[in-house]
């Protein structure tokens, strides 16, 4: 039976202007605080960086998609950023936006779950809710986050509400918003689920509840498990194209003609990203804990993992053709970004990529219009002028992230030999088919 502080909660979440408290300000917290004050709330964002906090007071807004204006009208709605935990005591709803990464060994490292789990525990009172958005194994928020609350009295359904929530933030994203984008609720008990439902309701169009935080868990990794596996798939397709002398890419243009059962996903330089490389692994995590192999995950992992080497194969390949030893040799790489529109350097398969031609004592530089300075294992670059000269000196160009700034009529007009492991320059090979041998495909 809920107690009384409980029982009005839904009502204060949903009325004029309850006290939302954001637990992380990154780039999943912060747009959640613009949507729930613009929404009428007060919001209380929390972070570990003092730096942080008093950026965002100042209007300095270091999440992409959330502009300076945005923030602006935040503030002017009363949103504030704080390190003061204590904040969370008058919060009607607490929402933890922590990151989930991966150690070295690829286990999960959940130390920022348990931070933040800790903060809010010590700080909940009676009458709240909690909801945990960050990704994470199955069964995180009840053997995790409820433990640590009960220690203080406060059982879901009874004198608080939890629940998880994956967050669907898609950084960069043009078309999907917090607010356009479905969310997935699974709460404690239902009393639970519709104290989230109520949450929600002011930041996102439509809601989906579920039976449980461990299906919503779920949810969020079928999703991304999904995509790492095709991805994996597509490019072992083509590793199989390359041994057998078939161009992938028309396969995979040719596949996608197919109206319906089919999705098609594109070979690649490897899997980079914060999400995708990352999440697969806490749902494998936790089955070795059954004794039970996620085998699609860590064949996938092993496919994508292998990419980079491929890339450098290719080019080993490419400049034997001209009788040139990768050692000593000038590699102009295009792009280092994990994916296209964006500077995010997380898991960048270009990173590996590089590392692995300096290996190989290649001379390599890189221009990337979003990434202006990388940080290798063994040395530093800086982003280089994209220029007919630095294209024609180059004894081979990698174009590695397709960003859309490039010109690649002009980048296939100056470089002597090309590496495209996007199938970037493929309308300009059409353009111009007699430059097109330049340019090998991986
Ligand atoms: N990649 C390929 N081939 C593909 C698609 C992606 O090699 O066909 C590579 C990318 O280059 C990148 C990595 O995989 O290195 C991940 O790419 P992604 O398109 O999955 O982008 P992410 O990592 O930003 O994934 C996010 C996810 N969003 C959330 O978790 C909330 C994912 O679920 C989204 O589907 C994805 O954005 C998206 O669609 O953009």
């Amino acid at each position: 039976m809920p107690s009384r502080e409980l029982a009005d909660l839904n009502a204060r979440l949903a009325g004029s202007r309850p006290t939302i408290a954001v637990v992380g300000l990154g780039y999943v917290g912060l747009p959640l605080c613009v949507e729930f004050a613009s929404s009428g709330a007060e919001v209380l964002g929390l972070d570990v960086s003092p730096a942080l906090c008093a950026a965002l007071n100042g209007g300095a807004s270091h999440v992409g998609d959330v502009s300076a204006s945005a923030l602006a009208t935040a503030l002017s709605q009363g949103f504030t950023a704080t390190t003061d935990a204590t904040v969370l005591r008058r919060a009607d709803a607490v929402v933890i936006c922590v990151p989930t990464p991966l150690r070295k060994t690829k286990d999960p490292d959940i130390s920022f779950i348990v931070a933040a789990g800790r903060a809010v525990s010590e700080n909940a009172s009676e009458g709240q809710l909690i909801v945990l958005e960050s990704t994470t194994y199955p069964g995180t928020t009840e053997e995790l986050l409820v433990p640590m609350l009960e220690e203080r009295g406060l059982r879901p359904g009874i004198e608080v509400a939890v629940a998880f929530s994956p967050e669907r933030v898609d950084p960069g994203n043009p078309r999907y918003g917090i607010r356009n984008t479905p969310k997935v609720i699974g709460g404690v008990t239902p009393a639970c689920t519709a104290a989230a439902t109520a949450l929600y309701a002011r930041a996102c169009d439509s809601l989906h509840p579920v039976s449980s935080p461990a299906t919503a868990e779920m949810v969020k990794l079928l999703e991304n498990t999904f995509r790492m596996v095709n991805i994996g798939l597509v490019n072992e397709f083509a590793l199989i194209c390359g041994q057998l002398g078939v161009n992938v890419w028309e396969v995979i243009e040719a596949a996608s003609t197919k109206p319906f059962g089919f999705m098609a996903f594109k070979p690649g330089p490897g899997l980079g990203g914060h999400c995708i490389p990352v999440d697969p692994h806490y749902l494998a995590w936790k089955l070795r804990a059954h004794n039970f192999t996620a085998r699609f995950v860590e064949l996938a992992d092993a496919i994508n993992g292998r990419m980079p080497e491929h890339v450098v194969e290719v080019v080993n390949e490419v400049l034997n053709d001209a009788r040139l030893p990768l050692n000593g040799s000038r590699v102009l790489a295009l792009g280092v970004a994990y994916k296209a529109g964006i500077a995010d350097m997380r898991e960048s398969p270009a990173l590996d990529v590089i590392d692995r031609l300096l290996a190989r004592k290649a001379s390599v530089s890189y221009h990337d219009p979003y990434v202006p300075a990388l940080t290798l294992e063994t040395s530093a670059l800086r982003s280089e002028p994209l220029t007919a000269t630095s294209l024609q000196e180059a004894d081979v160009v990698v174009v590695l992230t397709d960003h859309a700034e490039f010109d690649w009529d002009f980048v296939l007009r100056h470089a002597p030999r090309i590496v495209d492991a996007r199938n970037a320059t493929a309308e300009a090979r059409r353009r111009a088919p007699n430059l097109a041998g330049r340019v090998r495909t991986i």
